[in-house]
């Protein structure tokens, strides 16, 4: 009987100290995640966030975007027809400020393997996102030191010709 009680003293004192112990992590866990959002509060601030759309007529929702030099850009990419990439696959490419568009897009015709975007060509890119089809959406995030006009194009075959803007950074 006496050891049984003991027993039963020593599960209310193990209870009482695991539970301690856990009220103590939570507590380390709260401070953890209050740091970590005071951190990320302030570059959030300044992110200029953009979306653009394509449809199934091959347009994009607009053809002029505008961002603040040196601040990150957030841009939410969306194809709201219903046609399969195969067919009617659209993506936005970023180029650098004195790119020929035109020349650009016909060296993405031969690079259907990495979904039109020719590796050869990577230092005329800014940014890109992925090919998508009808109902997909694609998000990139990226920053853009200098001010300027730069042209973006979509490589999709044929397409560059209704497809295409510009993204002004002030
Ligand atoms: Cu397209």
């Amino acid at each position: 009987m006496k050891t049984s009680i003991n027993v039963l003293a020593f599960l209310l004192a193990a209870t009482t100290i695991v539970s301690c112990g856990s009220e103590t992590k939570q507590e380390e866990k709260k401070d953890t995640i209050a740091a970590a959002t005071t951190e990320t509060a302030a570059p959030e601030a300044t992110t200029t966030e953009l979306v653009l759309a394509g449809n199934d007529q091959m347009k994009y929702s607009t053809n002029e975007l505008k961002a603040v030099a040196g601040s990150p850009i957030k841009l939410t990419f969306k194809h709201i027809g219903t046609i399969g990439k195969e067919a009617m696959g659209h993506n936005v490419v970023i180029l650098k400020p004195g790119t020929d568009a035109a020349a650009y897009a016909a060296k993405a015709l031969e690079a259907k393997a990495t979904d039109y975007i020719p590796a050869s060509e990577a230092a005329s890119v800014v940014a890109h996102t992925k090919l998508l089809g009808g109902g997909e959406e694609d998000v990139i995030e990226f920053t853009i030191t200098e001010k300027g006009s730069y042209e973006y194009i979509c490589t999709f075959p044929g397409h560059i010709g209704l497809m295409k803007g510009v993204l002004v950074v002030e």
